[in-house]
């Protein structure tokens, strides 16, 4: 698959390729198949729960974007620092949390990542240190320089990618936030998912600027650019922006061009009003699914039986997910009053956070 990428910063240096190299990698290309591929299954089944009612609230899906989620979370070590928006499925799957625990989260129920309190857009889990699907768009990016900067101030080498929308690039809280990086020399990846469209409004009605990573020009900020629907390129884009992080204490701002295959959330249609069904076609012509596995086909990586056979695995994993949310109780209603306040006087609280 092609990669395509563009590169401009006052740190944007090239450390290491982990693409193939124009050789094979069977066992890292069906790992990324595998993670892909699990996103498509369980979202597909969350739209058939949502038509029945067992999801409730807000939910939007991410397919047609799993190769950003894919390709930058298999760059990360377990000790770095996830932080993203309402379209979160896909990312928590990626980032390892369990399909049973976050499809009991979009049921609703207690044996959900928050208890069932969260709902598709709140998934977290400090056991992966995934801190959060954030409803407000935009609101999550000055925490993730908040963790850029207690990263720094312990004097760690972890990095802290934060997922967004494009539409966030127009709020207040994105300049403030990357201003701030950029003058501290923070370890923040800034991934911008630009899936051309916020709600029903292009990126050409709402933005002066169509380039969205040039924005990393107004922060002193290295700043790429790359196909969101090609696997490889998306982790070798991360790759270098992670490097930087980790090695120089520097962000990035990254610019993934990708596209949704379905509608902003389960309240529209598929294609909407706001664009055809031909453009919708058009980029279904560049699943992300449908690319790695070609690829994989191509260099003999994979036969057609053992895509059925991980298919076949994948949905039955799914359908665990499902069956054991569907039993998972309903929160009780006392617990309307647990986890609102910190108490930060308790041993155990205190235990944690000393053992940062
Ligand atoms: C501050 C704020 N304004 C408006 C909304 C309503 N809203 C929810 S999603 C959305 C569009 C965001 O689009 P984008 O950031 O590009 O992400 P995408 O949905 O494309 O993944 C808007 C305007 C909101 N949640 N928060």
């Amino acid at each position: 698959m092609a990669t395509k990428k563009k590169e401009s910063g006052s740190a944007g240096t090239q450390t290491s390729d982990p693409s193939t190299n124009g050789k094979s990698n069977p066992d890292l290309d069906r790992e990324l198949l595998r993670s892909m591929l699990l996103q498509r299954r369980f979202e597909e089944r969350c739209a058939e729960a949502y038509a029945l009612g067992k999801i409730g609230g807000f939910c939007h899906l991410y397919i047609g974007q799993e190769a950003v989620s894919t390709g930058t979370l298999s760059i990360l070590r377990p000790d770095d620092y996830v932080i993203t928006t309402y379209r979160d499925h896909g990312q928590a799957l990626a980032r390892g949390m369990s399909p049973r625990n976050v499809m009991a989260e979009l049921f609703g129920r207690a044996d959900g990542v928050v208890r069932g309190k969260g709902g598709s857009m709140h998934l977290f889990d400090r056991n992966v240190n995934f801190l959060g699907g954030h409803g407000i768009v935009g609101a999550h990016v000055p925490l993730a320089t908040g963790v850029g900067f207690a990263i720094k101030y312990r004097g760690g080498d972890q990095v802290c990618i934060c997922f967004m929308g494009e539409s966030v690039v127009n709020t207040g809280a994105f300049h403030e936030a990357l201003n701030m990086a950029g003058l501290w020399k923070l370890p923040v990846v800034y991934v911008i998912e630009n899936n051309r469209y916020g709600m029903g409004t292009a990126l050409e009605r709402a933005s002066a600027i169509h380039d969205i990573y040039e924005r990393g020009a107004s922060y002193n900020m290295p700043r790429a650019q790359c196909d969101g629907q090609d696997v490889f390129a998306v982790r070798e884009a991360t790759q270098e922006a992670v490097d930087r992080a980790r090695r120089d204490q520097i962000p990035t701002l990254l610019e993934v061009r990708t596209y949704r295959f379905m509608g902003h959330s389960m309240s529209d249609a598929v294609s909407g009003t706001y664009r055809t069904k031909a453009e919708l076609d058009e980029y279904m012509k560049r699943d992300p699914i449908m690319l790695l596995r070609m690829h994989m086909l191509e260099h003999g990586e994979l036969t057609d039986e053992e895509l059925q056979r991980l298919d076949a695995e994948l949905k039955a994993l799914v359908q665990d997910a499902w069956d054991f949310a569907d039993k998972s109780p309903e929160p009780p209603l006392e617990s309307l009053y647990e986890d609102v306040y910190v108490d930060t006087t308790s041993d155990s609280t205190n235990q944690a956070i000393a053992a940062d």
